[in-house]
């Protein structure tokens, strides 16, 4: 039996319509086992060459391994374009490489912590208010009734930038210049910078962030006081917080108070942050001093308010167990990214 020879132009369309077709190596791998494969086209025609005539073999045969080359090449040409084999050819990308990771920035620590501060008392219904740095002797001494041979008025104690200049050594000029400008009822928050003169060391440096709170409005008592201090304490630390209250003396309140929080590192049972007594100093607060509601012209027979101050700085280190309060200005990268 004879066998007619393959018609090899018309093999040869049907394969570059196939190959035509293929962009991925997936279909590349089809495309080849249609075509070169066990049952592929190509293979075909090989299997079919001894089954013609012997005058016409030789010249179909040879016919037959061009194409076969010109379609091995051109699959080879494929895959070289399709992408898995381009990165072959190409210098190799090590996927395996550790990625270079972007530098993402975070707050502070103690930048976190004013703004959790500030989320705690915005939701009390106070505002946010600031204030320059450098104030006058007025604004951070004087109206608010501290009086000229008050220690922390001198030169030891407080940076003075010139004569009756200062460095703010609390944010309490901050709630003076609100209450200026604006009649009761206020309810503010003062977070920022001050500054004193101390030797820095493991609790203390010249320059720390303080917050300070003030309510001033008819019929304000001692009891509203104690309530948004502990609903802070609570919503900051959790409901187990226990807050107490120790008389003290401010010349801008009366009367006035220190207040601790329990320690939330050992749970009161006592540690080094506590010095093992249980419970961590936050800060003072009290009742404004007519005399302060005076210098900012409201009538303390008809206005009362309390005020408080807190430490940043301290409750941002036991927020992030910090043992230290120097970390937190040393810019660190190496510390501070742990927060
Ligand atoms: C404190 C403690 C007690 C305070 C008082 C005032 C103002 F302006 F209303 F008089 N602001 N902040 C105050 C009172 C601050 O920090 C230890």
């Amino acid at each position: 039996m004879t066998t007619q020879p393959p018609d090899l132009k018309e093999i040869e369309k049907e394969a570059q319509d196939l190959l035509g077709e293929c962009d991925t190596p997936r279909k590349l791998e089809e495309v080849r086992v249609k075509l070169l494969g066990r049952k592929g086209l190509i293979t075909g025609v090989m299997r079919e060459l001894g089954r013609l005539p012997a005058e016409v073999r030789p010249a179909v045969g040879k016919e037959a391994n061009l194409l076969r080359e010109r379609i091995e090449a051109a699959l080879a040409e494929k895959k070289r374009l399709t992408s898995e084999e381009k990165e072959v050819s190409e210098p190799l990308f090590d996927y395996t490489l550790p990625g270079r990771t972007p530098w993402l920035g975070r707050s502070h620590p103690i930048t976190q912590t004013i703004i959790e501060i500030e989320d705690i008392f915005r939701g009390m219904g106070f505002e946010v208010a600031e204030g320059p740095h450098i104030e006058t002797d007025y604004y951070n001494f004087d109206a608010l009734n501290t009086p000229e041979d008050h220690p922390a008025r001198d030169l030891s104690d407080t940076f003075y930038v010139d004569k009756g200049i200062l460095l703010r050594t609390h944010t309490s000029p901050v709630q003076i210049r609100v209450m200026e400008k604006k009649s009761p009822p206020v309810r503010i928050i003062a977070p920022g910078l001050c500054f004193r003169r101390d030797t820095p060391d493991a609790s203390h440096v010249p320059n720390f962030f303080q917050t300070e709170g003030l309510y001033v409005d008819r019929e304000v008592s001692v009891t509203d006081l104690k309530g948004v201090i502990t609903a802070f304490a609570r919503e900051l630390f959790g409901p187990k917080i226990k807050v107490r209250f120790r008389p003290h003396f401010f010349p801008f309140t009366e009367p006035s108070v220190e207040y601790d929080f329990s320690c939330m590192i050992c749970e009161g049972s006592g540690c080094p942050v506590c010095k093992r007594t249980g419970w961590v100093e936050i800060s003072g607060a009290g009742m404004v001093d007519p005399e302060v509601f005076k210098a900012v012209g409201y009538d303390p027979e008809i206005y009362t308010g309390y005020a408080f101050g807190m430490g940043v700085d301290r409750i941002a280190m036991i927020k992030y167990r910090i043992n230290d309060i120097r970390l937190l200005y040393e810019n660190d990268l190496r510390f501070l990214r742990q927060f």
